[in-house]
C-alpha cells in the first residue's frame, strides 16, 4: 500500500531506555535525512499516567495513553513502535497489524518462534510494512563492511565470522531481578538481548546459519527483587529474593549455510565491558575487524596488497560517500550510538512512505529466532541442533 500522505503519525509504545532512544531518532530522522514525509510525534504510551505524561514532555510526544489498544486502534496514526518488555511483542504487533498500521518492533522479535511465525503471518495477511529494529546493521561501518562483502573485497569465500556481545552491568550479585532477567517477560537472557543482534550481524555479513553447538550458564542464581526501576538499566533491590530464570552467559559455535564458520558470544559478565561489539570476518582474500566502542572505524586487510606493505587498514567511515555519513558532519566528526536509530527510522520511513518492507524485517526476526532456539536447544540437550 503507497501512503499518500505528507505526514506519518507515530505511536510508540513504551517509554524507558529504548523508549528515549526511539524517541530521539524520530526527532532526528527528519531534520538529517531527505524524507519524503513529515514525521509526527503523535502518542507516547506506557503503564504509569505520572510517568507517561512526564517522559512525553521530555520527550517531545503531543499525546500520551495508558492503552496500547487504543493506541493502536487510533485511526490517526500510521506507524506503531513497539519498544515494551518481549512478553509484550506479540499482541501489540498482531492487533497494530490488524488496524492496518505500519509495525517497529523492538528486538528479539517475541518469546519463542510459534509467536514469531504469527507475527509474520499478521503482516503479511495485513500487507504491512514491517521492521525488527536490530539497529546495529546501520552503523555505517556494518553498511559499509556488507558493500565491500557483496563486492568481493574479502574474496570469494568467506571462512569465519566471529562476533562477541559483551556487557556488564549484573556482575553484582547484589543487582536486582529485573523483568531482563525473568524467562516469563524477556523468553532469554544475554542470548535473545545481545547475542540476537550479532546473530542477526552474522545474517546480514555472512548468509544463513545451518547448525548449532552451544552453551549456556546463569552465574548468579538468586538476586534480591526489584523495588523500583531506575533510568537507563538500573533498578533498586527489595530485601526479598527470587530466582533467576535466564542465561547470563551464552556461547556457540556454529556453520552457515555457505559453508564459513560462526564462533559467538554473548555476555552480561565481562567486567568492563560495557557496550562491547566485536566482529571479525575472514575471506579468503581479506579480512574486516569492527569495535563497537570504535564504531566510526572498520579494519580491513587485503592479501592483494604488495606483500611488504600488508597489514590492517583502518577506515574512518565518515566521508560522504560512506553509508549514512554524508547525512551527518563533515569528515571525521564522528557519531554514536543514537545514530544507528536515526538510520534505522530514516530507512523504515522512506519504505512506509513506498508501502515497501525494509530489512530487517519480522522475518528476519524469525530467521533469528530459530537460530537463538536452536542454541537454547543445543545448550539444553549438550548436541549439534539444525536451525
Ligand atoms: C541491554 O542489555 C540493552 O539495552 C539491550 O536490550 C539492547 O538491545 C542493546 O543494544 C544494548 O543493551
Amino acid at each position: 500500500m503507497i501512503m499518500k500522505k505528507r505526514s506519518l503519525r507515530v505511536g510508540l509504545i513504551g517509554y524507558n531506555f529504548m523508549g528515549k532512544a526511539h524517541s530521539n531518532a524520530w526527532r532526528q530522522a527528519g531534520r538529517f535525512f531527505d524524507l519524503p514525509a513529515e514525521i509526527e510525534m503523535r502518542t507516547l504510551c506506557g503503564r504509569s499516567p505520572a510517568g507517561v505524561n512526564a517522559a512525553a514532555a521530555s520527550l517531545g510526544w503531543s499525546k500520551t495513553s495508558t492503552d496500547w489498544r487504543e493506541v493502536v486502534s487510533d485511526p490517526v496514526i500510521d506507524i506503531i513502535d513497539i519498544c515494551t518488555p518481549n512478553d509484550c511483542h506479540y499482541e501489540i504487533a498482531i492487533e497494530a497489524a490488524k488496524h492496518g498500521k505500519a509495525v517497529l518492533c523492538e528486538k528479539p522479535l517475541a518469546m519463542n518462534v510459534a509467536q514469531c511465525e504469527d507475527m509474520v503471518a499478521a503482516v503479511k495477511k495485513a500487507g504491512v510494512v514491517n521492521m525488527i529494529c536490530h539497529v546495529y546493521r546501520r552503523i555505517p561501518a556494518m553498511a559499509l563492511a556488507k558493500a565491500m562483502i557483496g563486492r568481493g573485497d574479502l574474496g570469494d569465500r568467506i571462512y569465519h565470522f566471529r562476533a562477541r556481545y559483551a556487557q556488564d552491568w549484573i556482575t553484582d550479585p547484589a543487582f536486582p531481578l529485573v523483568w531482563r532477567l525473568q524467562s516469563k517477560i524477556a523468553g532469554s537472557g544475554s542470548h535473545g538481548d545481545l547475542g540476537a543482534h550479532i546473530i542477526d550481524l552474522g545474517r546480514y555479513l555472512v548468509g544463513e546459519i545451518k547448525e548449532v553447538c552451544g552453551l549456556m550458564e546463569t552465574f548468579i542464581k538468586e538476586r534480591p527483587l526489584q523495588a523500583e526501576l531506575g533510568a537507563g538499566l538500573s533498578a533498586k533491590a527489595s530485601s526479598k529474593t527470587g530466582k533467576v530464570t535466564v542465561d547470563d552467559a551464552v556461547s556457540w559455535i556454529g556453520r552457515f549455510k555457505n559453508g564459513a564458520l560462526a564462533n559467538l558470544e554473548a555476555t552480561r559478565f565481562a567486567q568492563g565491558r560495557k557496550n562491547h561489539i566485536t566482529v571479525e570476518i575472514n575471506g579468503s582474500k581479506g579480512s574486516l575487524v569492527f569495535d563497537f566502542e570504535d564504531m566510526n572505524r572498520l579494519k580491513f586487510y587485503n592479501a592483494d596488497d604488495p606483500a611488504d606493505a600488508r597489514g590492517f587498514r583502518d577506515i574512518l567511515v565518515t566521508e560522504s560517500i560512506h553509508p549514512y555519513a554524508g547525512a551527518w558532519w563533515p569528515p571525521g566528526h564522528i557519531i554514536g550510538y543514537e545514530h544507528t536509530f536515526v538510520h534505522a527510522f530514516a530507512d523504515f520511513t522512506k519504505a512506509v512512505f513506498a508501502g515497501k518492507s525494509v530489512q530487517p524485517t519480522f522475518a528476519d526476526g524469525l530467521a533469528n529466532e530459530k537460530v537463538l532456539a536452536a542454541v537454547s536447544e543445543s545448550a539444553k540437550t549438550r548436541a549439534w541442533v539444525r536451525v
